[in-house]
Protein backbone atom coordinates (compact mmCIF):
# COMPACT_ATOMS: atom_id res chain seq x y z
CA UNK A 1 0.00 0.00 0.00
CA UNK A 2 1.28 3.19 -0.81
CA UNK A 3 2.17 5.85 2.11
CA UNK A 4 1.34 9.75 1.95
CA UNK A 5 4.62 10.35 0.57
CA UNK A 6 4.40 8.05 -2.25
CA UNK A 7 0.75 9.48 -3.36
CA UNK A 8 2.58 12.89 -3.03
CA UNK A 9 5.37 11.75 -5.36
CA UNK A 10 3.34 10.07 -7.68
CA UNK A 11 0.86 12.82 -7.67
CA UNK A 12 3.78 15.06 -8.59
CA UNK A 13 5.21 12.88 -11.22
CA UNK A 14 1.91 12.22 -12.79
CA UNK A 15 1.38 15.76 -13.11
CA UNK A 16 4.69 16.59 -15.03
CA UNK A 17 6.92 17.91 -12.11
CA UNK A 18 9.87 17.49 -12.46
CA UNK A 19 11.80 20.34 -9.92
CA UNK A 20 11.09 21.61 -6.53
CA UNK A 21 12.59 23.90 -4.19
CA UNK A 22 13.04 23.22 -0.60
CA UNK A 23 14.75 22.35 2.51
CA UNK A 24 14.69 19.49 4.50
CA UNK A 25 13.80 18.60 8.54
CA UNK A 26 12.72 16.28 10.76
CA UNK A 27 9.30 16.56 10.38
CA UNK A 28 9.60 16.32 6.10
CA UNK A 29 12.34 13.80 6.41
CA UNK A 30 10.47 10.96 5.33
CA UNK A 31 9.02 12.68 2.42
CA UNK A 32 12.70 13.46 1.33
CA UNK A 33 13.87 9.67 1.97
CA UNK A 34 11.04 9.37 -0.80
CA UNK A 35 12.32 11.93 -3.33
CA UNK A 36 15.59 10.21 -2.83
CA UNK A 37 14.04 7.27 -4.55
CA UNK A 38 12.67 9.62 -7.45
CA UNK A 39 14.67 10.20 -9.87
CA UNK A 40 12.90 11.84 -12.07
CA UNK A 41 12.21 14.79 -9.60
CA UNK A 42 15.18 17.04 -9.46
CA UNK A 43 15.18 18.88 -5.98
CA UNK A 44 16.95 21.95 -5.13
CA UNK A 45 18.28 22.34 -1.83
CA UNK A 46 18.02 26.03 -0.60
CA UNK A 47 19.28 28.41 2.15
CA UNK A 48 16.08 29.71 3.36
CA UNK A 49 12.34 28.71 2.58
CA UNK A 50 11.21 32.74 1.62
CA UNK A 51 14.09 32.54 -1.52
CA UNK A 52 13.64 28.65 -2.18
CA UNK A 53 9.56 30.25 -2.45
CA UNK A 54 11.06 33.35 -4.76
CA UNK A 55 12.71 30.87 -6.57
CA UNK A 56 9.83 28.28 -7.42
CA UNK A 57 7.90 31.34 -8.00
CA UNK A 58 10.40 32.55 -10.48
CA UNK A 59 10.18 29.44 -11.91
CA UNK A 60 6.67 29.62 -12.09
CA UNK A 61 6.20 33.01 -13.84
CA UNK A 62 9.36 31.78 -16.29
CA UNK A 63 8.18 28.13 -17.19
CA UNK A 64 4.58 29.10 -17.21
CA UNK A 65 4.62 26.29 -15.05
CA UNK A 66 3.71 25.24 -11.68
CA UNK A 67 6.61 26.24 -8.81
CA UNK A 68 6.70 23.77 -6.15
CA UNK A 69 7.98 24.54 -2.83
CA UNK A 70 8.78 21.99 0.15
CA UNK A 71 8.67 23.66 3.71
CA UNK A 72 8.47 22.03 7.14
CA UNK A 73 5.94 22.88 10.06
CA UNK A 74 6.26 25.99 12.18
CA UNK A 75 9.10 28.37 11.29
CA UNK A 76 10.04 26.83 7.93
CA UNK A 77 6.38 27.46 6.34
CA UNK A 78 6.25 30.90 8.42
CA UNK A 79 9.41 31.74 6.17
CA UNK A 80 7.32 30.88 3.12
CA UNK A 81 4.57 33.41 3.85
CA UNK A 82 6.11 36.87 2.72
CA UNK A 83 6.83 35.35 -0.57
CA UNK A 84 3.69 33.66 -1.18
CA UNK A 85 2.12 36.58 -0.47
CA UNK A 86 3.90 38.26 -3.53
CA UNK A 87 3.16 35.17 -5.38
CA UNK A 88 -0.83 35.63 -4.69
CA UNK A 89 -0.81 39.27 -5.97
CA UNK A 90 1.10 38.16 -9.36
CA UNK A 91 -0.84 35.24 -9.92
CA UNK A 92 1.31 32.78 -9.83
CA UNK A 93 1.02 29.08 -9.16
CA UNK A 94 3.34 28.10 -6.43
CA UNK A 95 2.26 24.80 -4.77
CA UNK A 96 3.77 24.79 -1.05
CA UNK A 97 4.22 21.69 0.09
CA UNK A 98 4.39 21.27 4.05
CA UNK A 99 4.15 19.12 7.37
CA UNK A 100 2.52 19.53 10.51
CA UNK A 101 2.81 18.05 13.77
CA UNK A 102 1.60 14.51 14.03
CA UNK A 103 -1.88 14.34 13.40
CA UNK A 104 -3.33 13.44 16.99
CA UNK A 105 -1.38 16.41 18.35
CA UNK A 106 -2.70 19.14 16.06
CA UNK A 107 -4.85 21.85 17.64
CA UNK A 108 -4.27 19.94 21.10
CA UNK A 109 -1.18 22.82 21.90
CA UNK A 110 1.10 20.10 23.45
CA UNK A 111 3.78 22.25 22.76
CA UNK A 112 5.22 19.89 19.89
CA UNK A 113 8.66 20.38 18.27
CA UNK A 114 7.93 23.53 15.93
CA UNK A 115 4.15 23.39 16.55
CA UNK A 116 2.32 26.76 15.35
CA UNK A 117 -0.89 26.76 16.33
CA UNK A 118 -3.43 27.02 13.50
CA UNK A 119 -0.35 27.41 11.03
CA UNK A 120 -2.73 27.20 7.91
CA UNK A 121 -4.35 30.04 8.48
CA UNK A 122 -1.44 32.42 7.88
CA UNK A 123 -1.89 31.18 4.60
CA UNK A 124 -6.23 32.27 4.62
CA UNK A 125 -5.78 35.71 2.57
CA UNK A 126 -2.69 34.45 0.00
CA UNK A 127 -3.81 31.38 -1.38
CA UNK A 128 -6.68 29.77 -3.74
CA UNK A 129 -7.39 27.35 -1.50
CA UNK A 130 -5.25 25.36 1.42
CA UNK A 131 -5.81 21.40 1.66
CA UNK A 132 -4.95 19.87 5.06
CA UNK A 133 -4.18 15.81 4.76
CA UNK A 134 -6.11 14.25 8.00
CA UNK A 135 -6.26 10.42 8.74
CA UNK A 136 -8.07 8.42 5.47
CA UNK A 137 -7.04 10.94 3.21
CA UNK A 138 -5.77 9.47 -0.24
CA UNK A 139 -2.19 12.53 -0.36
CA UNK A 140 -2.17 11.71 -4.17
CA UNK A 141 -5.65 12.29 -4.90
CA UNK A 142 -5.46 15.45 -2.89
CA UNK A 143 -2.09 16.54 -4.32
CA UNK A 144 -3.59 16.43 -7.71
CA UNK A 145 -6.32 18.58 -6.72
CA UNK A 146 -4.45 21.11 -5.51
CA UNK A 147 -1.58 21.62 -8.49
CA UNK A 148 -4.77 22.12 -10.63
CA UNK A 149 -6.55 24.39 -8.40
CA UNK A 150 -3.32 26.41 -8.41
CA UNK A 151 -3.18 25.78 -12.25
CA UNK A 152 -6.67 26.26 -13.55
CA UNK A 153 -8.80 29.61 -14.13
CA UNK A 154 -6.68 32.45 -12.58
CA UNK A 155 -3.71 30.87 -11.52
CA UNK A 156 -2.35 31.13 -8.10
CA UNK A 157 -0.51 29.86 -4.71
CA UNK A 158 -1.92 26.53 -2.88
CA UNK A 159 -1.21 25.31 0.37
CA UNK A 160 -0.89 21.37 1.49
CA UNK A 161 0.13 20.49 4.58
CA UNK A 162 0.59 17.18 5.63
CA UNK A 163 0.99 15.71 9.38
CA UNK A 164 4.43 14.05 9.68
CA UNK A 165 3.29 11.18 10.70
CA UNK A 166 1.18 10.60 7.72
CA UNK A 167 3.38 11.01 5.33
CA UNK A 168 4.94 7.98 6.71
CA UNK A 169 1.02 5.86 7.26
CA UNK A 170 -0.36 4.22 4.28
CA UNK A 171 -2.65 6.58 2.02
CA UNK A 172 -6.28 6.21 0.91
CA UNK A 173 -6.60 5.59 -2.42
CA UNK A 174 -9.73 6.70 -3.54
CA UNK A 175 -9.06 6.72 -7.17
CA UNK A 176 -8.59 10.89 -7.47
CA UNK A 177 -11.25 13.85 -7.20
CA UNK A 178 -12.60 15.05 -9.87
CA UNK A 179 -10.09 18.48 -10.57
CA UNK A 180 -12.41 21.99 -10.27
CA UNK A 181 -13.06 22.37 -14.16
CA UNK A 182 -12.53 26.43 -15.74
CA UNK A 183 -15.60 28.19 -15.34
CA UNK A 184 -16.98 28.13 -19.38
CA UNK A 185 -17.10 31.83 -20.84
CA UNK A 186 -20.23 33.97 -19.74
CA UNK A 187 -19.14 36.44 -22.71
CA UNK A 188 -22.39 34.96 -24.62
CA UNK A 189 -24.92 37.36 -21.88
CA UNK A 190 -22.93 40.47 -22.75
CA UNK A 191 -21.50 39.71 -26.15
CA UNK A 192 -23.68 42.03 -28.40
CA UNK A 193 -23.22 45.17 -25.80
CA UNK A 194 -19.28 44.39 -25.84
CA UNK A 195 -18.70 44.24 -29.31
CA UNK A 196 -20.90 47.23 -30.10
CA UNK A 197 -19.21 49.37 -28.04
CA UNK A 198 -15.59 48.08 -29.21
CA UNK A 199 -17.01 48.53 -33.00
CA UNK A 200 -18.33 52.45 -32.28
CA UNK A 201 -15.60 53.13 -29.78
CA UNK A 202 -13.51 56.40 -32.27
CA UNK A 203 -10.32 55.78 -29.61
CA UNK A 204 -10.50 52.97 -27.82
CA UNK A 205 -7.05 51.33 -26.11
CA UNK A 206 -6.51 48.04 -24.63
CA UNK A 207 -5.03 47.41 -21.23
CA UNK A 208 -3.87 44.53 -20.66
CA UNK A 209 -2.38 42.53 -16.93
CA UNK A 210 -0.82 39.52 -15.96
CA UNK A 211 -3.51 37.09 -16.51
CA UNK A 212 -2.67 37.49 -20.02
CA UNK A 213 0.42 36.56 -20.01
CA UNK A 214 -0.51 33.74 -17.61
CA UNK A 215 -2.60 32.52 -20.06
CA UNK A 216 -0.62 32.72 -22.68
CA UNK A 217 -2.52 35.29 -25.02
CA UNK A 218 -0.29 37.35 -26.63
CA UNK A 219 -1.29 36.53 -30.19
CA UNK A 220 -4.67 36.91 -28.97
CA UNK A 221 -3.95 40.79 -28.13
CA UNK A 222 -2.21 41.50 -30.97
CA UNK A 223 -4.55 40.74 -33.18
CA UNK A 224 -6.95 42.84 -31.21
CA UNK A 225 -4.89 45.35 -31.09
CA UNK A 226 -4.57 45.21 -34.65
CA UNK A 227 -8.36 44.28 -35.63
CA UNK A 228 -8.98 48.09 -33.53
CA UNK A 229 -5.93 50.30 -34.68
CA UNK A 230 -6.11 50.03 -30.74
CA UNK A 231 -3.03 51.78 -28.49
CA UNK A 232 -1.88 48.41 -25.73
CA UNK A 233 -0.58 49.58 -22.40
CA UNK A 234 0.37 47.42 -19.34
CA UNK A 235 1.02 46.64 -15.84
CA UNK A 236 4.66 45.99 -15.17
CA UNK A 237 4.25 42.24 -15.39
CA UNK A 238 2.18 42.11 -18.77
CA UNK A 239 5.10 44.57 -20.85
CA UNK A 240 6.11 42.38 -23.61
CA UNK A 241 2.73 40.78 -24.33
CA UNK A 242 2.63 43.26 -27.48
CA UNK A 243 6.24 43.66 -28.24
CA UNK A 244 7.31 47.44 -27.29
CA UNK A 245 8.98 48.00 -30.46
CA UNK A 246 5.30 47.13 -32.30
CA UNK A 247 3.46 50.25 -33.57
CA UNK A 248 0.49 50.08 -31.09
CA UNK A 249 2.78 49.00 -28.09
CA UNK A 250 2.52 51.97 -25.78
CA UNK A 251 4.38 51.26 -22.51
CA UNK A 252 3.09 50.73 -19.35
CA UNK A 253 -0.34 52.19 -18.27
CA UNK A 254 0.10 54.38 -15.48
CA UNK A 255 2.82 56.91 -17.06
CA UNK A 256 2.81 60.63 -17.83
CA UNK A 257 3.05 62.52 -20.77
CA UNK A 258 1.99 61.08 -24.11
CA UNK A 259 0.82 57.78 -22.42
CA UNK A 260 -1.84 59.05 -19.99
CA UNK A 261 -3.20 62.00 -22.38
CA UNK A 262 -3.67 59.08 -24.72
CA UNK A 263 -5.62 57.77 -22.03
CA UNK A 264 -7.54 60.93 -21.11
CA UNK A 265 -8.81 61.35 -25.16
CA UNK A 266 -10.05 57.69 -25.35
CA UNK A 267 -13.54 56.80 -24.88
CA UNK A 268 -13.37 52.96 -24.22
CA UNK A 269 -10.63 51.16 -22.37
CA UNK A 270 -10.45 47.41 -22.93
CA UNK A 271 -9.04 45.64 -19.62
CA UNK A 272 -8.20 42.09 -20.31
CA UNK A 273 -6.23 40.11 -17.48
CA UNK A 274 -5.74 42.78 -15.19
CA UNK A 275 -7.45 43.23 -11.60
CA UNK A 276 -7.08 46.74 -12.08
CA UNK A 277 -5.57 46.47 -8.80
CA UNK A 278 -4.90 49.83 -6.68
CA UNK A 279 -0.85 49.83 -6.60
CA UNK A 280 -1.19 48.79 -10.44
CA UNK A 281 -3.42 51.20 -11.70
CA UNK A 282 -5.63 53.51 -9.59
CA UNK A 283 -3.25 54.86 -6.39
CA UNK A 284 -1.29 56.27 -9.84
CA UNK A 285 -4.42 58.90 -10.55
CA UNK A 286 -5.36 56.70 -14.07
CA UNK A 287 -8.96 57.59 -14.33
CA UNK A 288 -10.85 54.90 -16.91
CA UNK A 289 -13.29 56.33 -19.97
CA UNK A 290 -16.34 53.65 -20.09
CA UNK A 291 -14.71 50.21 -19.48
CA UNK A 292 -15.11 46.74 -20.82
CA UNK A 293 -13.49 44.80 -18.05
CA UNK A 294 -12.10 41.39 -18.98
CA UNK A 295 -11.30 38.81 -16.37
CA UNK A 296 -10.77 35.24 -15.13
CA UNK A 297 -14.09 36.07 -12.46
CA UNK A 298 -15.90 38.59 -10.72
CA UNK A 299 -13.53 38.96 -7.76
CA UNK A 300 -12.22 42.29 -8.80
CA UNK A 301 -15.00 43.74 -11.29
CA UNK A 302 -16.29 47.24 -9.57
CA UNK A 303 -13.57 47.10 -7.16
CA UNK A 304 -11.65 49.92 -8.49
CA UNK A 305 -13.47 51.02 -11.62
CA UNK A 306 -16.74 51.18 -12.56
CA UNK A 307 -17.51 48.50 -15.34
CA UNK A 308 -19.90 49.12 -18.11
CA UNK A 309 -19.63 46.00 -19.17
CA UNK A 310 -18.00 42.36 -17.81
CA UNK A 311 -16.76 39.52 -19.92
CA UNK A 312 -15.55 37.05 -17.34
CA UNK A 313 -14.62 33.46 -17.60
CA UNK A 314 -11.63 31.65 -19.51
CA UNK A 315 -9.49 34.13 -20.75
CA UNK A 316 -8.74 32.24 -23.79
CA UNK A 317 -12.21 31.40 -24.92
CA UNK A 318 -12.93 35.46 -24.40
CA UNK A 319 -10.50 36.27 -26.13
CA UNK A 320 -10.85 34.33 -29.26
CA UNK A 321 -14.73 35.13 -28.82
CA UNK A 322 -13.95 39.02 -29.26
CA UNK A 323 -11.57 38.07 -32.42
CA UNK A 324 -14.72 36.74 -34.00
CA UNK A 325 -17.10 39.04 -33.31
CA UNK A 326 -15.08 41.54 -34.58
CA UNK A 327 -14.39 40.01 -38.09
CA UNK A 328 -14.47 42.63 -40.75
CA UNK A 329 -14.20 45.46 -38.81
CA UNK A 330 -13.17 48.06 -40.09
CA UNK A 331 -10.55 50.78 -38.53
CA UNK A 332 -11.59 55.01 -39.52
CA UNK A 333 -8.21 56.18 -40.74
CA UNK A 334 -8.39 59.15 -38.94
CA UNK A 335 -7.93 57.00 -35.64
CA UNK A 336 -5.29 55.31 -37.57
CA UNK A 337 -3.40 59.00 -38.33
CA UNK A 338 -3.69 59.92 -34.58
CA UNK A 339 -2.48 56.78 -33.04
CA UNK A 340 0.41 57.18 -35.08
CA UNK A 341 1.38 60.85 -34.41
CA UNK A 342 1.03 59.69 -30.95
CA UNK A 343 3.60 56.84 -30.81
CA UNK A 344 6.16 59.02 -32.77
CA UNK A 345 5.07 61.74 -29.98
CA UNK A 346 6.06 58.87 -27.17
CA UNK A 347 9.03 57.77 -28.90
CA UNK A 348 10.67 61.12 -29.22
CA UNK A 349 9.46 62.21 -25.60
CA UNK A 350 11.43 58.96 -24.05
CA UNK A 351 14.52 60.60 -26.55
CA UNK A 352 14.50 63.32 -24.69
CA UNK A 353 14.71 61.60 -21.62
CA UNK A 354 16.89 59.57 -22.17
CA UNK A 355 18.99 63.09 -22.44
CA UNK A 356 18.17 63.82 -19.00
CA UNK A 357 18.97 60.74 -17.63
CA UNK A 358 22.10 58.28 -17.28
CA UNK A 359 19.22 55.32 -16.00
CA UNK A 360 18.02 54.88 -19.47
CA UNK A 361 21.00 54.37 -20.62
CA UNK A 362 21.99 51.62 -18.05
CA UNK A 363 18.62 49.96 -18.49
CA UNK A 364 19.64 50.37 -22.90
CA UNK A 365 22.47 48.76 -22.13
CA UNK A 366 21.01 45.89 -20.46
CA UNK A 367 18.54 45.62 -22.85
CA UNK A 368 21.27 44.87 -25.77
CA UNK A 369 23.17 42.76 -24.00
CA UNK A 370 20.11 40.18 -23.96
CA UNK A 371 18.45 38.94 -26.70
CA UNK A 372 14.77 39.57 -27.67
CA UNK A 373 13.20 36.54 -25.40
CA UNK A 374 16.19 37.42 -22.56
CA UNK A 375 14.66 37.44 -19.16
CA UNK A 376 15.51 40.53 -16.93
CA UNK A 377 13.74 39.85 -13.24
CA UNK A 378 13.65 42.99 -10.73
CA UNK A 379 13.65 44.45 -7.65
CA UNK A 380 12.01 47.26 -6.14
CA UNK A 381 14.94 49.45 -6.54
CA UNK A 382 15.40 52.78 -7.97
CA UNK A 383 16.94 51.47 -11.27
CA UNK A 384 13.75 48.80 -11.54
CA UNK A 385 11.13 51.63 -11.07
CA UNK A 386 12.57 52.61 -14.29
CA UNK A 387 12.80 49.63 -15.83
CA UNK A 388 9.17 49.91 -15.16
CA UNK A 389 8.28 52.52 -17.07
CA UNK A 390 11.37 52.66 -19.76
CA UNK A 391 12.79 48.81 -20.50
CA UNK A 392 11.15 47.98 -23.65
CA UNK A 393 10.29 44.49 -23.24
CA UNK A 394 9.96 42.08 -26.32
CA UNK A 395 8.46 39.20 -25.13
CA UNK A 396 5.47 38.34 -22.57
CA UNK A 397 7.52 37.82 -19.12
CA UNK A 398 10.42 39.50 -20.97
CA UNK A 399 10.30 41.78 -17.56
CA UNK A 400 9.30 40.26 -14.36
CA UNK A 401 8.93 42.14 -11.33
CA UNK A 402 7.70 41.78 -7.86
CA UNK A 403 4.66 43.64 -8.23
CA UNK A 404 2.52 41.53 -6.26
CA UNK A 405 3.07 43.08 -2.87
CA UNK A 406 6.21 44.98 -3.67
CA UNK A 407 8.40 43.60 -1.55
CA UNK A 408 12.27 43.31 -1.53
CA UNK A 409 14.95 40.87 -1.88
CA UNK A 410 12.78 39.18 -4.85
CA UNK A 411 14.56 39.57 -7.84
CA UNK A 412 17.89 37.31 -7.05
CA UNK A 413 16.16 34.56 -6.28
CA UNK A 414 13.03 34.60 -8.36
CA UNK A 415 15.97 34.67 -11.64
CA UNK A 416 17.60 31.50 -9.82
CA UNK A 417 14.03 29.86 -10.88
CA UNK A 418 13.69 31.67 -14.29
CA UNK A 419 16.87 30.70 -15.15
CA UNK A 420 15.83 26.84 -14.17
CA UNK A 421 12.53 27.09 -15.50
CA UNK A 422 14.48 28.63 -19.38
CA UNK A 423 17.99 27.07 -19.06
CA UNK A 424 18.04 28.07 -22.46
CA UNK A 425 17.68 31.96 -22.10
CA UNK A 426 19.29 34.70 -20.99
CA UNK A 427 18.77 35.59 -17.72
CA UNK A 428 19.79 38.88 -16.25
CA UNK A 429 18.61 40.10 -12.03
CA UNK A 430 18.87 43.68 -10.92
CA UNK A 431 18.44 44.46 -7.31
CA UNK A 432 19.79 47.23 -4.71
CA UNK A 433 22.04 47.03 -2.12
CA UNK A 434 19.71 46.35 0.75
CA UNK A 435 17.37 43.97 -1.17
CA UNK A 436 19.85 41.48 -2.16
CA UNK A 437 21.19 40.91 1.73
CA UNK A 438 17.81 39.58 2.02
CA UNK A 439 18.90 37.28 -0.48
CA UNK A 440 22.62 36.85 -1.03
CA UNK A 441 23.45 33.84 0.31
CA UNK A 442 21.47 31.75 -2.30
CA UNK A 443 24.30 32.79 -4.27
CA UNK A 444 25.55 28.94 -2.42
CA UNK A 445 22.88 27.39 -3.95
CA UNK A 446 23.74 28.97 -7.16
CA UNK A 447 27.12 27.53 -7.00
CA UNK A 448 26.05 24.51 -5.13
CA UNK A 449 23.62 23.47 -8.66
CA UNK A 450 25.63 25.43 -11.10
CA UNK A 451 23.26 27.77 -12.17
CA UNK A 452 24.62 30.59 -13.86
CA UNK A 453 23.50 34.19 -14.74
CA UNK A 454 24.96 37.91 -14.07
CA UNK A 455 23.28 39.90 -10.77
CA UNK A 456 23.19 43.18 -10.65
CA UNK A 457 24.03 44.77 -7.47
CA UNK A 458 23.12 48.92 -7.76
CA UNK A 459 25.33 49.80 -4.97
CA UNK A 460 23.88 53.14 -3.49
CA UNK A 461 24.63 52.16 0.36
CA UNK A 462 21.18 53.04 1.25
CA UNK A 463 17.45 52.01 1.10
CA UNK A 464 17.74 54.81 -1.70
CA UNK A 465 13.64 54.96 -2.51
CA UNK A 466 13.46 55.37 1.31
CA UNK A 467 16.07 58.02 1.80
CA UNK A 468 14.39 59.70 -1.01
CA UNK A 469 11.17 59.77 0.11
CA UNK A 470 11.90 60.62 3.70
CA UNK A 471 13.54 63.87 2.18
CA UNK A 472 10.37 64.86 -0.09
CA UNK A 473 8.09 64.32 3.26
CA UNK A 474 10.02 65.33 6.02
CA UNK A 475 13.11 67.45 3.96
CA UNK A 476 15.53 64.63 6.08
CA UNK A 477 16.35 61.16 6.38
CA UNK A 478 16.35 59.06 9.40
CA UNK A 479 17.94 55.34 9.34
CA UNK A 480 18.22 55.01 5.69
CA UNK A 481 21.81 54.72 4.94
CA UNK A 482 23.80 51.07 5.27
CA UNK A 483 27.09 49.93 6.09
CA UNK A 484 27.70 47.40 3.45
CA UNK A 485 30.44 44.40 3.44
CA UNK A 486 32.19 44.26 -0.37
CA UNK A 487 29.88 42.76 -2.18
CA UNK A 488 33.00 41.54 -4.90
CA UNK A 489 34.77 40.00 -1.65
CA UNK A 490 30.89 38.85 -0.51
CA UNK A 491 30.47 37.08 -4.13
CA UNK A 492 34.05 35.20 -4.17
CA UNK A 493 33.87 33.67 -1.27
CA UNK A 494 30.50 31.86 -2.38
CA UNK A 495 32.75 30.91 -5.56
CA UNK A 496 30.74 32.99 -8.04
CA UNK A 497 32.85 35.68 -10.34
CA UNK A 498 32.64 39.32 -9.43
CA UNK A 499 33.39 42.95 -10.38
CA UNK A 500 32.62 46.53 -9.45
CA UNK A 501 31.29 49.31 -12.39
CA UNK A 502 30.50 52.39 -12.09
CA UNK A 503 29.40 53.52 -15.67
CA UNK A 504 27.12 52.25 -18.66
CA UNK A 505 30.18 50.92 -20.76
CA UNK A 506 31.51 49.61 -17.98
CA UNK A 507 27.88 47.50 -17.30
CA UNK A 508 28.14 46.97 -21.29
CA UNK A 509 31.83 45.01 -20.67
CA UNK A 510 30.66 43.07 -17.44
CA UNK A 511 27.41 42.03 -18.72
CA UNK A 512 28.71 40.81 -21.82
CA UNK A 513 31.91 38.78 -20.09
CA UNK A 514 28.97 37.56 -17.79
CA UNK A 515 26.36 35.87 -20.15
CA UNK A 516 28.72 34.36 -22.00
CA UNK A 517 30.41 32.63 -19.20
CA UNK A 518 29.83 29.60 -17.69
CA UNK A 519 29.80 31.08 -14.02
CA UNK A 520 27.47 32.75 -11.73
CA UNK A 521 28.44 36.93 -11.60
CA UNK A 522 27.75 39.33 -9.05
CA UNK A 523 28.01 42.76 -10.80
CA UNK A 524 28.20 45.64 -8.30
CA UNK A 525 27.55 48.65 -10.07
CA UNK A 526 28.54 51.58 -7.71
CA UNK A 527 25.41 54.30 -8.89
CA UNK A 528 22.64 56.51 -7.26
CA UNK A 529 19.90 56.81 -8.93
CA UNK A 530 17.88 59.71 -6.65
CA UNK A 531 14.68 60.14 -8.08
CA UNK A 532 11.77 57.25 -8.94
CA UNK A 533 10.47 57.45 -12.70
CA UNK A 534 6.93 57.75 -10.90
CA UNK A 535 7.91 61.24 -9.42
CA UNK A 536 8.22 62.22 -12.74
CA UNK A 537 7.09 61.09 -15.79
C1 LIG B 1 10.04 43.00 2.64
C2 LIG B 1 10.02 44.49 2.52
N1 LIG B 1 10.50 45.24 3.55
C3 LIG B 1 10.53 46.58 3.44
C4 LIG B 1 10.10 47.21 2.30
C5 LIG B 1 10.15 48.72 2.19
N2 LIG B 1 11.12 49.12 1.15
C6 LIG B 1 10.75 49.38 -0.12
S1 LIG B 1 12.02 49.82 -1.09
C7 LIG B 1 13.11 49.69 0.18
C8 LIG B 1 14.54 50.03 -0.03
C9 LIG B 1 15.23 49.16 -1.00
O1 LIG B 1 16.61 49.43 -0.97
P1 LIG B 1 17.55 48.89 -2.11
O2 LIG B 1 17.26 47.50 -2.40
O3 LIG B 1 18.95 49.22 -1.75
O4 LIG B 1 17.08 49.75 -3.37
P2 LIG B 1 17.21 51.34 -3.57
O5 LIG B 1 15.93 51.95 -3.12
O6 LIG B 1 18.38 51.82 -2.76
O7 LIG B 1 17.44 51.53 -5.04
C10 LIG B 1 12.47 49.28 1.36
C11 LIG B 1 13.14 49.07 2.65
C12 LIG B 1 9.57 46.37 1.27
N3 LIG B 1 9.08 46.87 0.16
N4 LIG B 1 9.58 45.03 1.40
MG1 LIG C 1 20.12 50.86 -2.28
Amino acid sequence: MKSGTDGIIRALREEGVNTLFGIPSIHNIRFYEGLRQEPSIRHILCRQEATATNMADGYARAGNRLGVVVASTGPGTGYVVPAIQEAWGSSSPVLVITTNVPSLKIGRGFGSLHELQDQESLFSGITKARFTVRQGDDTQALTKEAIRTALVGRPGPVYLEVPTDLLNEPSADSGGRAPEAPRAAEWAKHRDKALSMLRQAKQPFLLAGTGVVRANLAEEVRQLAETLAAPVVTTTNAKGILAEDHPLAFTHAVRGGTVREMIQQADLCLAIGTRLRDSDVKQHGLALPRLIHVDWDDTWLGKNYETEVALTGDLSALLKGLLEGLKGHSVAQDLQAYVQTMRTRLKEEIRKIREAHLELEYLEVIRESLPREGIHVIDNTQLGYWAEYFYPSYCPGGLVGAKGCATIGFSFAAAVGAKLACPEKSVVALIGDGGFLYNAHELATCIQHGIRFPVIVVNDNAYGIIAFLQCSFYQNEHESRLTNPDFTTLATAYGAQATRVDSPTGLKDALSRALTSAEMWVIELAATFPEPPFWLY
